[in-house]
């Protein structure tokens, strides 16, 4: 039995755009074996955001992670691959960039800004119902 491909969305996020790390983080999805399939930049409006972050409304992080969402523009990727899901979100490591593992694009490329919020440069959906959530969304 084979594993069936699947696919997956990436975010960059503007703290990522802004410090041009945008090719670095596309090298290491490419260098790992993915597929780009579809790549766009987005000025994310209050809408799209609430849309995609609706599981954390309420959190004390919410306000500022909005804020931060619509700081500058946003490259939103489609990603296929087996087991992208899960393998894109061990390449970006964990959620807090100042533990998060040397080799991961966290660990190597984040740090604590003394931001209100974690910066930390990309998101990967989480489950396969996320990926099929967020990609409509992103690439509506
Ligand atoms: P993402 O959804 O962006 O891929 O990140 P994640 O799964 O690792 O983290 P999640 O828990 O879903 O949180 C979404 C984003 O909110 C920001 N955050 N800041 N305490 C904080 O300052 C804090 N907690 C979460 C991060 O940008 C995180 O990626
Ligand atoms: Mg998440």
């Amino acid at each position: 039995m084979s594993t069936p491909v699947e696919e997956t969305l990436v975010l960059v996020k503007p703290d990522g755009v802004a410090r041009n790390l945008t090719g670095e983080i596309l090298r290491r999805i490419e260098a790992k074996g993915y597929q780009l399939v579809d790549i766009r930049l987005v000025e994310a409006d209050l809408d799209l955001l609430s849309q995609h972050y609706a599981e954390h409304q309420g959190k004390p992080f919410y306000e500022p992670l909005l804020e931060f969402m619509q700081s500058g523009p946003i490259v939103a990727i489609r990603v296929a691959g087996q087991r992208v899901i899960e393998g894109f979100r061990s390449l970006a490591g964990t959620t807090d960039p100042t533990t998060a593992a040397p080799g991961t694009i966290r660990g190597d490329l984040g740090r604590d800004w003394g931001l209100k919020v974690q910066q930390n440069l990309v998101h990967g959906s989480d489950s396969p119902e996320s990926a099929a959530r967020e990609l409509a969304l992103w690439f509506a």
